[in-house]
């Protein structure tokens, strides 16, 4: 066995096809990517995995076993039990796939993704806390408070989801920098608050306004007052779509001060680096926002496909926009046994940015054959879709379950990672889970 102290997460990261290499003795073909995982590798890829694996011929080079790709430590912030902590400078916490069963996500199950230092919540005074609308291209600027917000326009609830742009780097090679997240920086709540438009309109919309964007109350990492350590923003028609969101409320009760309290941007189906927490200001700008974590390499891939590690120039990055087609396996969690003979119920959610998901489909051959799964409509606009699907397991041994969305336009997410990019975004490769049937 390779060292393990490196864990197998780097290993495969420094070089995959090392790593298979090293920790089972398999050399794919370079070809198909398939049907080397014979002899002695496959004796120690079972004996890792603790089972036969039946359809071995079909399993593609370069990948982590499902069974032992999920392994870290549990994360400690107070109200998020569960969560798996990244980094505590800032604090960032993903969720596993199987603790986001439920169709609207719980307010502790959604994950947290910090690039500074969150306020105090005993620095937050709710009666005073003021959200500034101005910038170069708003009609007038215009303070208002929270109870002001509330009463001054009307109330509007969605169920939205919530993905940060970089969920799935853990799987680029070669590596990026930043989270390692594996699947779970997403969630589905249901928000409430006012919409964006209205508000904007409030104020006024000159005619040159082509972006808007946010500030929050959180403060650098440096501890440096005069740094912000992030303010995005969405071009104006984004901002004035019916579900874009100043939200105080989260599944019916306070958004968790991690989320945002008291008021954060909501803007479905873009990365969530454009939903603004701790909201103190909007500006309408004239220009595409210049903020921080809106150039260089910060959410933004290259225009055109790349060869992976290639040097990028910066007239050649682009944002992000709409995030990818994408879906999970909610359950069963992976890793479980199942007897042979009995159908296995799977169920799961696939979103897919700005449009739709138009069909689902799950494989227990690594991608060789796939079955369509049962798929429902979502709650609204740029909620996360549920799905259903039973399969079976012809004989003993491990499998892995894959599943895959199709959205509205005909494109599928991809069985492996898709184009590389320097910063690790929009990872949409298929989610996989581990099952051993007995
Ligand atoms: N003020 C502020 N807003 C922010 C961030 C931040 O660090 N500060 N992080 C952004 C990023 S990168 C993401 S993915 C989402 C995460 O939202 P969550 O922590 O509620 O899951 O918030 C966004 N809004
Ligand atoms: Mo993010």
């Amino acid at each position: 066995m390779a060292d393990k102290k490196r864990g197998i997460h780097e290993l495969y990261r420094e070089d995959a096809e090392q790593a298979d290499y090293l920790i089972w003795g398999r050399k794919s073909d370079p070809l198909t990517r398939r049907g080397f995982l014979k002899g002695g590798g496959l004796a120690a890829m079972s004996a890792a995995i603790g089972a036969s694996i039946p359809l071995a011929h079909l399993m593609p080079g370069g990948l982590i076993p499902a069974a032992l790709a999920q392994t870290s430590e549990p994360f400690e912030i107070p109200g998020k039990e569960g969560l798996i902590v990244l980094n505590d400078r800032p604090v960032n916490a993903e969720t596993p796939a199987h603790l986001l069963d439920d169709a609207v996500t719980p307010a502790r199950y959604l994950f947290v993704r910090n690039n500074g230092t969150p306020p105090a919540m005993q620095s937050i005074d709710l009666e005073n806390w003021t959200l500034t609308i101005g910038g170069e291209s708003a009609g007038r600027e215009v303070s208002l408070t929270i109870d002001e917000l509330k009463s001054r326009f009307e109330h509007h609830t969605y169920q939205l989801q919530l993905e940060c742009g970089g969920n799935g780097r853990s799987e680029f090679v070669p590596p990026a920098g930043g989270n390692q997240w594996t699947i779970g920086a997403v969630g589905c709540p249901e928000w409430t608050g006012v919409r964006l438009r209205d508000v904007l309109e409030y104020a006024g919309i000159d005619d040159d306004a082509v972006y808007v964007a946010y500030y929050g109350a959180d403060t650098h990492l440096s501890g440096d007052p005069t740094k912000v350590p992030i303010s995005r923003g969405v071009p104006l028609a984004k901002a004035l779509e019916d579900e874009s969101l100043i939200a105080w409320s989260m599944n019916g009760e306070d958004i968790p001060l991690m989320n945002g309290y008291p008021l954060r941007l909501v803007i479905g189906g873009w990365p969530g680096s454009v939903c603004g927490k701790w909201l103190t200001q909007i500006v309408v700008r004239n220009q595409v926002h210049d903020g921080p974590k809106m150039t260089g390499t910060s959410y933004r891939v290259p225009c055109s496909p790349v060869a992976p590690g290639s040097e990028v120039p910066d007239e050649d990055m682009c944002i992000i926009e709409s995030m990818p087609v994408k879906s999970l396996i909610t359950f069963p969690r992976s890793g479980i046994e199942h007897p042979i003979g009995e159908r296995l119920a799977l169920r799961g959610h696939a979103w897919a940015g700005d449009l739709e998901v138009s069909a689902m489909h799950v494989s227990t051959d690594f991608g060789a054959t796939w079955q369509e799964a049962t798929l429902g409509r979502p709650a609204n606009r740029l909620a996360w879709q549920h799905w259903q699907a039973e399969v079976d397991f012809p004989e003993a041994g491990y499998y892995e379950i894959w599943a895959r969305a199709i959205d509205s336009d005909g494109r599928a997410q991809p069985m492996v990672l898709p184009g590389w990019n320097p910063k690790g975004y929009l990872n949409n490769a298929c989610h996989r889970i581990a099952v051993q049937a007995v």
